[in-house]
């Protein structure tokens, strides 16, 4: 034991040296290096291929100069990435980000992280992550769509549909990934499923804009069922009001629960009463089409309050971070846990701090990390490049089925590598890319 974390502590040394100021890399890569270090402990193949040493290492990271014209007929400048971190296990796959924050500690930690994920789900995805540092807030349709021309017309040439397939993410919504599509087309001249996320006019798969957040309800309720339990009548606590967060709140509204919080930069909502079906189609309208704040929500219902900051003070059974990365601090989590809270399952990429992650898992209720709890988009994604390729096109009643089964494999897999009955784990999906690696041997 005591060996393993003074190798740990070595390699972690190692990782922040070759990265410096890489703070959500570091982040990432810890974690998974604490869950993987005991299991490879007593296998020394890892070691002597440097499986690990190599995981961490990016296959290649693109980094290139967007610009674009603003409606003034301003010349903007933006700069844009794809980091293609892992394909031992099928083409590279994971969405873009468009926000301000977004630079290359944050890509290569979602990257990474995407890895694995994509492993869990079974399907032959490798990983990968892109974006740009490009601020959708108050831009118009045609500056959003400028962008997005000029930003494929540099990433065409280094993505395919057996090479590597973005999708959405933070910024990137069904309006961006149109944008994209199209002038990928036009630059190609080929039809094929290089994006997913597509609308469904153009190749689109069905219930690929609910999956994540379904599939992280999904995992909730697995968790809640092994131990004799349900979310019928369960307060939810949801941060963010994006894509993930909103389909979430629908699928806890379908098994019974009432959502009493949402999100988005500029605060929090609280409502006792429960975001019914009615309010969460206006917070759609608000957030996808007139692209508001939050803050709105409460001057519409009077049931509800908006504060600064973020909604876990408020009292609350489960809580699904939608949000970003590191919305749940140390304290934040013993709020949490001191409220009564049973169960979290993430929703957004590392929204939980390690201290917090600690706190949680001492306390030994229902956790589950992002790696295997959102999977259930990326996995749609990956049943939308297959109809892509055959050329069909699944019904809605099929994908729900095939997403509900992949939330259920995933759960029983991490329980199955889990340290205890509470807690699960994501080991299998680094098993089976190391075991793709050692195959090639030194690549
Ligand atoms: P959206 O852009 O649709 O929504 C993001 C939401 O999070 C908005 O409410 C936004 O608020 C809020 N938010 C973003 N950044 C911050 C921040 N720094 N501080 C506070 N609030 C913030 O994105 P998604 O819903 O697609 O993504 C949410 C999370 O889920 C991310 O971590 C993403 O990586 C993860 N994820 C997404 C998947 C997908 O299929 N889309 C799949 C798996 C994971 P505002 O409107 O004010 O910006
Ligand atoms: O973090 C994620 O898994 C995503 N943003 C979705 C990636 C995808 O390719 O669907």
């Amino acid at each position: 034991m005591a060996k393993t974390a003074e190798y740990l502590k070595r390699f972690m040394n190692g990782v922040k040296k070759r990265n410096p100021g890489e703070l959500e890399f570091h982040q990432a890569v810890s974690e998974v290096a604490a869950t993987i270090f005991p299991y490879i402990a007593d296998k020394p193949i890892y070691h002597k291929m440097q499986i690990l040493e190599r995981m961490v290492e990016p296959d290649r990271v693109v980094m290139f100069r967007v610009p674009w014209t603003d409606d003034e007929g301003n010349i903007r400048n933006q700069r844009g990435y794809r980091v293609q971190f892992n394909n031992s296990i099928g083409p590279y796959k994971g969405g873009l980000r468009f926000h301000p924050s977004v630079n290359l500690s944050v890509l290569k930690f979602l990257g990474f992280e995407q890895t694995f994920k994509n492993s869990l789900t079974g399907l032959p995805m490798g990983g990968g992550k892109g974006g740009a540092d490009f601020n959708p807030k108050g831009k118009t349709d045609n500056e959003v769509m400028r962008f997005c021309q000029s930003f494929m017309t540099e990433l065409h040439r280094h993505i395919g549909e057996d090479t590597d397939v973005p999708a959405g993410d933070i910024g990137v919504g069904a309006r961006e990934i149109g944008f994209l599509f199209g002038q990928y087309k036009r630059i190609e001249n080929r039809f094929v499923g290089v994006l997913t996320g597509k609308g469904m006019e153009f190749g689109g798969s069905k219930i690929r804009t609910e999956a994540t957040g379904y599939g992280t309800v999904y995992f909730m309720q697995n968790m809640l069922q092994r131990i004799g339990d349900g979310l019928q009548g369960k307060t939810v606590c949801v941060s963010g009001s994006g894509n993930v967060a909103t389909y979430a709140v629908e699928k806890v509204n379908h098994l019974g629960g009432k959502v009493v919080s949402l999100s988005d930069s500029s605060g929090f909502i609280h409502d006792p009463d429960g975001i019914d079906a009615d309010k969460l189609a206006y917070v759609m309208d608000l957030k996808q089409v007139r692209r508001g704040r939050i803050g709105e929500y409460a001057e519409t219902y009077k049931s509800a309050t908006f504060h600064e900051g973020r909604p876990w003070g408020v009292a609350c059974d489960i809580a699904l971070p939608c949000a970003t990365q590191n919305e749940i601090n140390r304290e934040e989590a013993e709020t949490l846990l001191k409220n009564g809270c049973i169960g979290v399952s993430e929703g957004a990429n590392m929204p939980t701090e390690l201290a917090a992650i600690d706190a949680f898992q001492h306390a030994e209720i229902l956790y589950a990390p992002s790696k295997a709890a959102n999977a259930g988009g990326v996995a749609v994604s990956g049943l939308e490049m297959s109809q892509n390729s055959a050329r069909i096109a699944w019904s809605e009643q099929e994908l729900d089925n095939l997403l509900q089964d992949t939330m259920l494999k995933i759960h029983d897999s991490c329980v199955e590598y889990g340290k205890n009955k509470d807690h699960v784990d994501y080991l299998a999906g680094f098993i089976k890319v190391a075991d793709a690696m050692l195959s090639f041997g030194h690549t």
